[in-house]
């Protein structure tokens, strides 16, 4: 059994891809090889290095599966990496959308404790394209996150939440402070 660490968990507004953390999260798909929202944004500002690292792992290892996670440098991004994970697309309920949801958040972090990373940023990871309703996303995210954090974290000690639009802000404002 290992001590837990103290890590504090933050809630901001704004662009991933301007934060100074160690580690950001993307939205991808299972392609890995871009696309819009979150995921288009990290690739343009991030630059074709990105792209190329992408292009080496699914040489290596085929599609990223939904759920799974997968990491590269983060180009001319601020931080150090990136971690690719494939949110599920919102099918009302009836594909185990919560448990892979929860296990991007999970997986995402385990790759965050092999880089031996200290911060890390997620998106709202589904809740744009793939439709995932948000404030069940929100919460989702947020068990995941304090799950891992309390029972398997050694390094990470800062959890960031980035809202891009208000009604995720808002969702996730109200379980943050209502955990308080
Ligand atoms: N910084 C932070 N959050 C952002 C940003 C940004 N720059 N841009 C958008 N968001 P989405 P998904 C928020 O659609 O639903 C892509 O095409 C956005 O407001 O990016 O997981 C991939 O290639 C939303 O709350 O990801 C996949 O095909 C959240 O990020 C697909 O979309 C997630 O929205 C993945 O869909």
């Amino acid at each position: 059994m290992t001590d837990k660490i103290p890590y504090e968990i933050e809630l901001t507004k704004g662009d991933i891809t301007s934060l100074r953390v160690d580690a950001i999260v993307n939205a991808a798909n299972s392609s890995l090889m871009g696309g819009g929202g979150v995921d288009g944004a990290i690739h343009r500002k991030g630059g074709r290095q990105i792209l190329s690292e992408c292009i080496a792992i699914r040489c290596k290892q085929g599609k990223c599966k939904t759920g799974q996670a997968v990491y590269t440098s983060a180009g001319l991004l601020p931080s150090k990496f990136v971690i690719h994970t494939v949110g599920p697309i919102w099918a009302a309920g009836t594909l185990n959308e919560p448990e892979l949801l929860a296990a991007c958040y999970t997986n995402s972090l385990r790759i965050a404790n092999e880089l031996e990373v200290s911060s890390i940023a997620f998106p709202n990871i589904s809740t744009g394209i793939y439709h995932y309703p948000k404030k069940e996303a929100a919460l989702v995210a947020y068990e995941a996150v304090k799950n891992f954090m309390e029972n398997e974290n050694k390094v990470v000690n800062k959890v960031v939440f980035i809202c891009f639009d208000d009604a995720n802000y808002i969702c996730y404002k109200d379980l943050i402070l209502g955990n308080k």
